[in-house]
């Protein structure tokens, strides 16, 4: 499979896009104004050989790994995709990424309902898209799963998405901090603590990994992301629907920190100071996707003051 990055340029507007079909990755952003988005470690694999470290990786069926015979954040991020043709238009240039589960061998688990039987079959079956666009400054991603299988399975899906934090500032509230997430129930998956966020702004000022999921009333992300000393800012929405129907989209936001980023191969010591992942994503575990049944899931990111 070739792994060659795919170069979306909205010519219009000067707007770029990289994207690796390994993963269906997203690597780079850059606006009409040359400003670039995403956050990439100088250490990631660009070959194939694991997940690339940073940009837009993609998780699904799980986030984590409850199922321990199956990679971390699950199999999306860790296969090849079929790119589709490139479109650019006045109004967005974008491509179509295309995942046949057929040909998704590496890190589907050997147990349970996602792995391949001796003829290669299994009962569970689903396609998956990944629609990418670009305009001078949004960048849009929309991924399309189909249960196309015989049975039913529960699902989480999220975007991993790694910000770039100009001036290597991510430590300094004035210059990088999330709003947006008030009255969420918070999960600290350091401490293992339940909370409420009261405070309006998110930090990074110790290691950071925490889901934040939206109150009964509340179904789409909203947040605005303060992403460096250039006064640069970002606003990120997301949404999801089953069918046509809303499903509440959670957040996790993460900041490896000191430890973490050392004990990270592919992860610079300091570079911590460079990034901050704003993560929507379906998460609650309880989700199922029965025969036949489509959930749509985007994210849309747009650069409010470009410097
Ligand atoms: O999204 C946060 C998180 O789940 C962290 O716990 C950390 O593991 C991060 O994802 C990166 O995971 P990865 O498998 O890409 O190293």
């Amino acid at each position: 499979m070739s792994n060659d990055p795919i170069v979306i340029q909205h010519s219009a507007s000067g707007a770029k896009c990289i994207a690796y079909p390994y993963g269906a990755t997203i690597t780079s952003f850059e606006t009409s104004e040359k400003h670039q988005v995403l956050f990439v470690s100088q250490l990631a694999k660009r070959d194939g050989s694991k997940a690339i470290r940073g940009g837009i990786p993609l998780v699904f069926p799980q986030f984590g790994q409850p199922n321990k015979d199956m990679p971390q954040h699950g199999f999306l991020r860790c296969n090849y995709w079929t790119p589709g043709k490139i479109f650019d238009n006045e109004s967005e240039a974008g491509c179509e990424f295309s995942l046949d589960l057929k040909n998704v061998i590496h890190g589907r688990g050997s147990d349970g309902k996602w792995s391949l039987d001796s003829s290669q079959q299994s009962g569970l079956n689903v396609t998956v898209t990944l629609v990418v666009k670009i305009t001078s400054n949004t960048l849009s991603t929309t991924c399309h799963f189909t249960n196309t299988g015989n049975i039913p399975f529960e699902y989480q899906t999220l975007f991993h998405t790694y910000y770039k934090v100009h001036g290597s500032t991510a430590l300094q509230p004035d210059c990088c901090n999330v709003q947006g997430f008030k009255g969420y129930q918070v999960y600290d998956q350091i401490t293992k603590e339940h909370l409420v966020q009261d405070e309006e702004r998110i930090i990074i000022d110790r290691e950071v990994d925490r889901i934040y999921t939206p109150p009964a009333s509340v179904n789409n992300a909203n947040v605005t992301i303060s992403t460096g000393s250039d006064r640069s800012k970002v606003s990120m929405n997301a949404f999801a629907k089953m069918d046509g129907k809303d499903i509440p989209v959670s957040c996790v936001v993460w900041n490896p920190f000191v430890d973490k980023a050392k004990a990270m191969a592919d992860f610079g010591d300091d570079e911590y100071h460079e990034m901050i992942c704003i993560e929507p994503g379906i998460l609650s575990g309880k989700d199922v996707m029965e025969v036949g049944q489509r959930v749509e899931f985007t994210q849309i990111i747009s650069v409010l003051d470009q410097v």
